[in-house]
């Protein structure tokens, strides 16, 4: 079995003792950092996601999974993170309210403050106030970023974008992102932009905030 495959199925099975030895040895063996992240890890995230669709596991497991996905990620991070020195502002991020997902959101924010912005991150369940309250201490934001994972919290983006336009506060964009959000959703909830993960959004942020 390959490093790789070692690492998605250590994912895939909670095996958070393993997964930063693992981790470490694919560094050591060269294996790109962000080949680790995609190939073994958001795959094997991919594979927990379908089994607990399949009623294969439940809750627990896909919370173990998710703990030494995390591990694993603490452990790419400087590698991940390019550590840009260019200043490019603030950049505010969160998981929408009623939404729990922080694995993909977090990533977003790496990669955001390696693309040389300051990141505030209001976490995940995020009140739609929270937000606005958030721009208003932080004038000189630059980009706002939502992140969603479920379909019945995709109502909550829609709350959260409108109140954020609603607020009049300007002088940032708003950018959204997650799984069940679509280009077509992100212009109906009428934010500047949307993208697919994690190195794009911050390729997104930096050309939306320059
Ligand atoms: Co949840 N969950 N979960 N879960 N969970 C999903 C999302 C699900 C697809 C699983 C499935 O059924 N196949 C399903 C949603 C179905 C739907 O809405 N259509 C689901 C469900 C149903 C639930 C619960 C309702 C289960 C229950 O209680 N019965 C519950 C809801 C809790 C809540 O939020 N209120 C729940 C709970 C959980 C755990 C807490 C156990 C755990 C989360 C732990 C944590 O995040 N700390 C969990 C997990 C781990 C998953 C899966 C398996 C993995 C998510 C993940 O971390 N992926 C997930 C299945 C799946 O994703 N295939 C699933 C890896 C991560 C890197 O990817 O988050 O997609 P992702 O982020 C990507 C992109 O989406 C994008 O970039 C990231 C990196 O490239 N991106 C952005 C994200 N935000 C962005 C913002 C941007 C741009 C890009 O711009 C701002």
């Amino acid at each position: 079995m390959s490093k790789i495959d070692e690492i998605a199925q250590a994912v895939e099975t909670g095996k958070s003792k393993l997964i930063e030895g693992l981790v470490t040895e694919a560094l050591g063996e060269g294996i790109e950092p962000i080949k680790i992240l995609n190939e073994g890890m958001i795959k094997a995230m991919g594979n927990v996601g379908e089994k607990f669709q399949k009623s294969e596991i439940f809750v627990p497991e896909m919370l173990v999974a998710a703990r030494t996905m995390k591990k694993g990620v603490e452990v790419l991070k400087p590698k991940l993170a390019a550590g840009d020195t260019t200043r490019l502002g603030k950049c505010i991020i969160g998981t929408v309210h009623g939404d729990l997902h922080d694995i993909g959101k977090n990533l977003v924010a790496l990669m955001i403050e390696s693309a040389g912005f300051e990141v505030i991150d209001l976490g995940v369940d995020v009140a739609t106030d929270t937000f606005v309250s958030a721009i208003k201490t932080n004038p000189d934001t630059k980009v706002v970023a939502l992140s969603c994972l479920l379909t019945t919290t995709m109502p909550s983006m829609k709350e959260t974008a409108a109140a954020i336009k609603a607020s009049g506060l300007a002088g940032f964009k708003l950018i959204v992102g997650g799984a069940p959000i679509t280009e077509d959703f992100a212009k109906q909830v009428g934010a500047d932009g949307y993208t697919t993960d994690a190195a794009s959004a911050a390729v997104l942020a930096k050309k939306l905030a320059s």
